[in-house]
C-alpha cells in the first residue's frame, strides 16, 4: 500500500482527505464516525460565542449540481461545543474547530476558549450578517483576524477563503502574513434559486452558498491561484465527489482536501477516495508528493 499520511498544515495526518466543516460535524458522534469511516481529520461546524438558531427555513435547496444552504451559522456556541470536540477525539484523529466571530478579539477568545488540534477561521460563509465573508472579503480583516487568534493559540491556525471576490490569492496573502499555517480554499458560491409558481426566493434568507460538483472547477482554478503565489499550504474543498476530484486538487497544489456535500452519498465516501487516491499512486508507483502542484509545470 503507498502511503498517504503526511503533514498537511501543521498536523501530522494518516491521509490527507478530511471532513470539511458543515453539516457533518454537529456533533461528537458524526465527528467520530467520519474518523471510524477513515478520514484523515474532521473539521467541526463553525461554533460562535452565542448560541445561534441560524435562518429561517427553507435552509436547503438540492440541485441536480450540488446544493445551496442558508443553514446560517447555527450552533450552540463556543462553550457548550467543547463535549463535542471531547467525543469526536474518541475516534483517534485531528478536530480541526471550525470557528467565527465579527471581529479579531471576538475569534481570538473562542480560540482561546476551546480546546482543539487545530482551528479553521471561517472568514467566508456567504450570507451571515457581521460574520464569514463580509469580514473575510477585505485583507486587512483577514490578516488582522488571523494574527490574533495565532497570538493565543499554540496549535496549526488555517483560513478558509472566499471565493466570492475578485482577487482570492489577496486574501491569500493577508492570511500568510496573519501568520496562517495554511489556507482553506473554497466555501461556498453565493447563490439562489427562485420557486417559479409563487415567484418568492426558495431559501428563507433568499441568499445562500451553493457547493457540490457546480463549484468544483472554481474550487480548483482558486487552489492554483493560491498555490501558486503562497508559501504557506493549500488544503482545497469545493466539490470534491470522488478520488479523482481529490487528484485534481492535489495537481492543482493541495497539500489535503477536505469532503461536504459528497457525503450526502453517506460516510463511505472517505473510504472510496483513500482507496482510489492510494490505488492511483500504487499504479503509477508515485508518491502523493510527486502528485502535488504538477499542474503548475510550465514545460
Ligand atoms: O452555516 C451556514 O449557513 C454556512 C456556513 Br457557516 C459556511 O461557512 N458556508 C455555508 O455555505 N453555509
Amino acid at each position: 500500500m503507498s502511503s498517504l499520511a503526511g503533514e498537511v498544515g501543521g498536523l501530522i495526518l494518516e491521509n490527507p482527505v478530511m471532513l470539511a466543516a458543515g453539516i457533518l460535524g454537529t456533533t461528537g458522534a458524526s465527528l467520530r464516525r467520519a474518523a471510524m469511516a477513515g478520514a484523515g481529520a474532521v473539521v467541526t461546524k463553525s461554533v460562535g460565542s452565542i448560541p445561534r438558531d441560524g435562518h429561517p427555513g427553507p435552509t436547503v435547496v438540492p440541485l441536480d449540481i450540488g446544493l445551496i444552504n442558508a443553514m446560517g451559522l447555527p450552533n450552540p456556541s463556543y462553550r457548550e461545543f467543547q463535549e463535542e470536540i471531547d467525543i469526536g477525539k474518541t475516534g483517534g484523529i485531528p478536530v480541526v474547530a471550525s470557528i467565527f466571530g465579527a471581529d479579531p478579539d471576538e475569534f481570538a477568545s473562542i480560540a482561546s476558549g476551546l480546546t482543539a488540534d487545530a482551528f479553521e477561521l471561517n472568514l467566508s460563509c456567504p450570507h451571515a450578517e457581521k460574520y464569514g465573508a463580509e469580514l473575510g472579503r477585505y485583507p486587512e480583516a483577514v490578516q488582522s483576524v488571523t494574527k490574533a487568534v495565532k497570538a493565543r493559540v499554540r496549535v496549526p491556525v488555517w483560513v478558509k477563503l472566499t471565493p466570492n471576490t475578485a482577487d482570492i490569492v489577496e486574501l491569500g496573502l493577508a492570511a500568510q502574513d496573519g501568520g496562517a499555517d495554511a489556507v482553506v480554499a473554497i466555501n461556498t458560491l453565493k447563490a439562489m434559486a427562485i420557486d417559479i409558481e409563487s415567484g418568492y426566493p426558495i431559501l428563507g434568507n433568499r441568499f445562500g452558498g451553493l457547493s457540490g460538483p457546480a463549484i468544483k472547477p472554481v474550487a480548483v482554478r482558486c487552489v492554483y491561484d493560491l498555490s501558486s503565489a503562497l508559501d504557506i499550504p493549500v488544503i482545497g474543498a469545493g466539490g470534491v465527489s470522488c478520488f479523482v476530484d481529490a487528484i485534481e486538487m492535489i495537481m492543482a497544489g493541495a497539500s489535503g482536501v477536505q469532503i461536504g456535500t459528497a457525503l450526502q452519498r453517506g460516510y463511505g465516501v472517505f473510504g472510496e477516495i483513500i482507496e482510489g487516491l492510494s490505488a492511483y499512486l500504487e499504479r503509477r508507483s508515485m508518491r502523493l508528493s510527486d502528485l502535488r502542484g504538477l499542474a503548475m509545470r510550465r514545460t
